[in-house]
């Protein structure tokens, strides 16, 4: 019997909240055959991850997942047997009502933010607060065992690996976003938010004797580089160069274009949640710049994340992507870390391959959740 799912998001903030669920809700339907429906509050987020969403509907669907506006005034509707709440999003108290109101109550979770903290492990789980007989569940994505995992379609390994073996299919897909690759350049995709490290990573690519060319996702680093060249209203399509540093800003693609751009780069700079684990998944070396919390808790999310993924490289490398990382993340001084993460890269390359098999022999976060729910009923 199908079962049914379904996924809450409320966009907080970008599109880190609707990356996540749009993934999840198809790879629960494409993998899993769940009848998901993913309410969100904000369409127009959405519309940039899937330009196929049309804004004005209450209810669509789309690659197999019914995608439902979530309205203030909340229509009334029965509850699925599987409830989930991403990042401990507050559901409508009816629905909540209709949750208790099921013969049978639905498994509800709190689908949590990704952290590399060691008390995830702890945490994963654990049963959260009740809402009358309903229970509820915490439920962490994570690196390691004992964690919920992280989010990776079936075959996405194997699609990446003959993509980054052919050239021609590289090629084409640069050349459709206006990208020609000089063959000697390195090629490096940002995305960022606002950054004051960001002249001085520029500066140093700019005045070596390699060629960068640094593609840029239309987005809030925009200001940033544009202060940096000296021009105003930087918008798709525009390319200038200073020095060896090209940089080019792109258009804001689909979900899977983004990676396929991931793909093609030599190094990628990502930040958030989703955009960070797809880089991962690119098996390339990254540069992250977490999303910024109150009291300063991202870095030591940052700081987790650092001692997992440093484990197994040479110290000279070890203290390049530490000073390069933290850098990045405190809008310092890019320069001299740079140069020692450019002298690593054959090492940071090899060892982002690794991480990348090693995160890849764990179950993924769609199969796991089913997993749950199966040992829960
Ligand atoms: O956009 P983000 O900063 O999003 C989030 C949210 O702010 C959220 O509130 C916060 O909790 C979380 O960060 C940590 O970064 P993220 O998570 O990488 O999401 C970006 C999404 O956009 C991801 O699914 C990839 C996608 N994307 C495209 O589809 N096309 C593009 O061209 C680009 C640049 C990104």
């Amino acid at each position: 019997m199908t079962v049914r799912w379904d996924i809450f998001c409320t966009v907080v903030d970008n599109f880190g909240d609707i990356g996540v669920t749009w993934r999840l809700a198809r790879q629960l339907v494409a993998e899993h055959r769940c009848a998901v429906r993913l309410w969100v509050d904000d369409l127009r987020a959405f519309e940039r991850l899937c330009p196929e969403i049309d804004i004005t509907l209450s209810e669509q669907w789309q690659q197999g997942v019914q995608v439902c506006h979530w309205p203030a005034d909340w229509p009334s509707t029965e509850a699925a047997e599987v409830v989930i709440a991403a990042f401990a999003c507050q559901l409508p108290a009816a629905y909540m009502d209709a949750m208790a109101a099921r013969p049978t109550a639905p498994l509800w979770m709190n689908l949590d933010y990704l952290s590399a903290e060691d008390w995830v492990i702890g945490c994963h789980g654990l049963p959260s607060v009740k809402y009358k007989q309903v229970q509820k569940y915490f439920f962490f994505p994570g690196f390691q065992e004992g964690t919920g995992g992280l989010l990776r379609e079936a075959g996405l390994l194997e699609r990446r690996r003959q993509f980054q073996q052919d050239p021609t299919a590289q090629r084409l897909f640069l050349q459709g976003l206006g990208v020609e690759r000089a063959p000697e350049s390195c090629l490096i995709s940002l995305f960022a938010y606002e950054n004051a490290g960001l002249a001085s990573w520029f500066d140093a690519m700019a005045s070596g004797v390699q060629s960068f060319h640094v593609l840029v996702p239309e987005g809030r680093v925009l200001g940033d580089v544009e202060r940096w060249l000296g021009v105003d209203g930087l918008g798709v399509g525009a390319l200038h160069r200073r020095g060896a540093l090209t940089v080019q800003v792109l258009p804001f693609v689909r979900q899977d274009q983004y990676d396929q751009l991931l793909w093609c780069c030599d190094f990628n700079a990502v930040r958030g949640e989703d955009s960070f684990v797809r880089a991962q998944w690119a098996g390339r070396p990254l540069l992250w710049h977490i999303y910024q919390q109150e009291e300063d808790v991202h870095l030591e999310k940052l700081d987790a994340f650092l001692r997992l993924y440093t484990q197994g490289l040479d110290e000279a490398a070890q203290k390049a992507i530490n000073g390069l990382w933290k850098a990045w993340n405190a809008g310092q001084d890019m320069t001299e870390h740079w140069k020692m993460a450019w002298e690593q890269r054959q090492e940071l390359t090899e060892h982002a391959q690794a991480w990348c098999l090693e995160q890849a022999s764990r179950p993924d976060l769609a199969a796991a959740l089913v997993k749950f729910y199966l040992n829960w009923i």
